[in-house]
């Protein structure tokens, strides 16, 4: 049968309202592509892969979480959803919104959202409002407004984003027959964290699976709270999307980091564009700065000697899609030449 997206998939390991109506855009079923060259740079006999979500239909991971909310609030009578946003989150509430005719209001940080993701917010129809202030601001506005008005918050703070996020743990285990040894993955809000946590204890519980893997958190250096162990009020960072200084589900990454034997930690922006070069150039993988910060990270660990990971097996979580930060992409490369329509031009390039 045809694939049927998140909620009709996995409905009877969901938590989620009986007869709820799917509000859906057959999102899931993600590849797990492996990453070979990648993987002998971090040691023998490593078995490294990508579970690319950028290839969602908002284009990131949100997806997964935001099919479940959406069908939830349907059903509870919602006719308007908000969210604050580094930008994916947005677009993502605006394509389900749309899917299900309500309004969608997004609250996003001015100035610091990658232009694909804006686009997708606007494309959708979404209300988008920019702030002067920054993620965690625009966070505490719209936890506030759901509670003064009928709006319903989608925010990684509603417990049907954690559901549907939960199933990319198991698609991962669909695919390897087990947990992997080890998960390393971007950490913002600290939502994603929490929800594969959540599915890979399912999967034990259910006995899928023998194990579960350690959980690498990474965080940009810049914007690193769990890892200094206190909220940063002016996170910077070139990864856009984890520019969160206070995350709403610290408390449940941090037990997930415990519990797997895992931690988190902090890479530089170099670093973390380095490596989101490094897969698209040799592996053909075309994600965001944010979701390469997770192999970013986990790569560190391996060079510093904190992670042994030969002979085992990695996933990386690779959240979002390269197209929607095209600027990143661009910055600090040369830019395409032109030359004169002839075959002769274009040998002489070629050759130089
Ligand atoms: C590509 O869109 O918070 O730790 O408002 O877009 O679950 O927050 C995005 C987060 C990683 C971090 N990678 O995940 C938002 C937002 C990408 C992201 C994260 C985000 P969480």
């Amino acid at each position: 049968m045809a694939w049927q997206g998140i909620v009709d998939e996995y409905r009877s390991r969901l938590e989620l309202s009986p007869g709820a109506k799917a509000v859906s855009l057959l999102e899931g079923r993600t590849p797990l592509v492996p990453l070979p060259r990648l993987a002998r740079s971090l040691g023998e006999g490593v078995e490294l892969y990508a579970k690319f979500e950028g290839l969602n239909p908002s284009g990131s991971f949100k997806d997964r979480g935001m099919t479940v909310a959406v069908t939830q609030a349907v059903h509870d009578g919602a006719q308007a959803v908000v969210c604050a946003s580094t930008g994916n989150t947005a677009a993502s509430a605006a394509a389900y919104a749309a899917r299900a005719g309500i309004k969608c209001v997004v609250v996003v940080p001015e100035g610091k959202v990658a232009l694909g993701k804006l686009a997708g917010a606007i494309a959708y129809g979404a209300q988008v409002v920019q702030i002067r202030g920054s993620f965690d601001d625009a966070l505490l506005m719209v936890r506030e407004a759901s509670q003064r008005s009928a709006l319903c918050l989608v925010n990684s703070v509603n417990p049907s984003r954690i559901e549907g996020q939960k199933t990319a743990a198991f698609e991962v285990v669909d695919d390897l027959g087990d947990a992997p040894d080890f998960l390393c993955l971007p950490v913002g809000n600290a939502g994603n964290t929490t929800a594969y946590w959540k599915g890979f204890s399912d999967e034990l519980q259910t006995g899928r699976t023998t194990k579960r893997p350690v959980v690498v958190g990474v965080q940009a250096a810049g914007s690193a709270p769990m890892v200094l162990g206190h909220p940063v009020t002016d996170p910077q960072t070139v990864a856009t999307a984890i520019r969160i200084g206070n995350p709403a589900r610290w408390n449940e990454a941090a037990t997930a980091f415990r519990e797997s034997g895992g931690h988190v930690r902090a890479v530089s922006d170099d670093a973390i564009l380095a490596m989101a070069r490094a897969l698209a150039q040799e592996e053909g993988v075309f994600c965001e700065p944010s979701s390469a910060t997770g192999l970013a990270g986990f790569a560190k660990a391996v060079a510093e000697g904190a992670i042994d990971p030969r002979g085992k097996r990695v996933v990386a979580v690779v959240t979002g899609h390269g197209m929607k930060d095209p600027d990143n992409a661009m910055a600090g490369r040369p830019a395409p030449v032109t030359i004169d329509a002839t075959t002769d031009a274009l040998l002489r390039e070629v050759e130089r």
